[in-house]
């Protein structure tokens, strides 16, 4: 029987052969990844838990809070708070950013989550997850403020999700490819199930809220359009759908069977960029879909290179297979 590769063996691994994660980064790896197992363990529960249903609060976007987001928000902060390697963090849940009490040591890493993607689908039983993304906070003596935090995905030291599905598995990337993790309740560890994995670069496969349709712009109405029009359009072949409505989930098939996933800036709200938000799921997700040789773009440029401006500022997301991700990039130009 093969060796089981531990979350903590495969990290002390990637330093001797690598070099590339100082102690503190893969403690925070590792205390994500414990609390992801926390939170895994709240969403098993579901009723039982007393988990399910809302909180009757409001995030900073105006969104109805769900239990679960606030318990997942809870068990990162109260995970990472301590270790000494993090000087802050920022969420979806929160409306400013979290600066780690006095009472601990500040380390060098900002930590950026999501804590729970998908929250539309945690009452019905449906795969959601946990989006993080890790920067390094920019060198100086001055106290940890949100503006450290305002940096291109593209600097991004560490990002993935765990995704609590009929498995819990965690997926991410040290910018050396993307590695998969299975979380063995038995043993109670995640256990290195893949690596270096690969999107191919076409697909079939398109993932859109297609409710949206009449409120899309030109490019992406056409490249829908054309995807529908299967054997006899312009594309020459029969596409597929899949609709989520958790982007954890709907990346994770990307990333295992290839796909395309866009959530499009809409006319619903002109003024705003689109739905998805930039730093705690735009950013890391691209991170991964690019490690995993895919791409990531708002339909004019590359996810990755855009400066943010505010932490819960929004953005068009169109990401996965390349050669589709290129094409709906292209029609953008046309
Ligand atoms: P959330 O972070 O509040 O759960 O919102 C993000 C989610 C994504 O996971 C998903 O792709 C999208 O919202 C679904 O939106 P819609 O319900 O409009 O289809
Ligand atoms: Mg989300």
């Amino acid at each position: 029987m093969s060796q089981k590769i531990s979350l903590t063996r495969y990290l002390v691994e990637q330093q001797r052969s690598h070099g590339h994660i100082p102690s503190e980064l893969r403690l925070l790896i590792e205390v994500v990844a414990r609390a992801c197992k926390g939170i895994s363990h709240a969403v098993t529960k579901g009723a039982l838990g007393g988990v399910l249903g809302s909180a009757g609060s409001e995030n900073v976007q105006g969104e109805v809070q769900k239990k679960l987001d606030i318990i997942a928000n809870e068990v990162l902060i109260e995970a990472n708070e301590w270790g000494g390697h993090l000087a802050a963090m920022a969420s979806e849940e929160m409306d400013g950013i979290y600066v780690v009490p006095n009472r601990y040591p500040q380390g060098e890493y900002l930590l950026l989550f999501d804590p729970l993607d998908g929250s539309s689908n945690i009452d019905v039983n449906v795969s959601i997850g946990t989006i993080f993304s890790v920067l390094q906070k920019p060198e100086g003596p001055d106290s940890v403020t949100e503006q450290d935090f305002l940096q291109a995905g593209s600097r991004q030291v560490a990002a993935g999700y765990c995704i609590y599905g009929p498995q819990t598995t965690l997926v991410m990337t040290l910018g050396h490819g993307v590695s998969m993790f299975t979380l063995d309740r038995e043993q109670g560890s995640f256990v290195l199930t893949g690596e270096g994995l690969r999107i191919p670069e076409d697909t079939k496969e398109f993932a859109i809220n297609m409710s949206n349709m009449r409120h899309w712009d030109t490019p992406v109405k056409r490249y829908v359009d054309e995807c529908l029009q299967g054997k006899e359009g312009p594309r020459g072949k029969d596409f597929n759908m899949r609709w989520i409505a958790s982007m954890v989930a709907d990346v994770h098939r990307i990333l295992t069977r290839g796909g395309i996933f866009m959530y499009p800036w809409d006319k619903r709200e002109p003024n705003k960029p689109g739905k998805l938000r930039l730093m705690y799921e735009a950013n890391p997700m691209a991170w991964v879909v690019e490690q995993a040789g895919g791409a990531a773009t708002d339909g004019r440029g590359r996810i990755l290179d855009i400066e943010p401006t505010q932490l819960h500022q929004r953005v068009s997301v169109i990401l996965g297979s390349k050669h589709e991700v290129q094409r709906v990039t292209a029609y953008h130009s046309a």
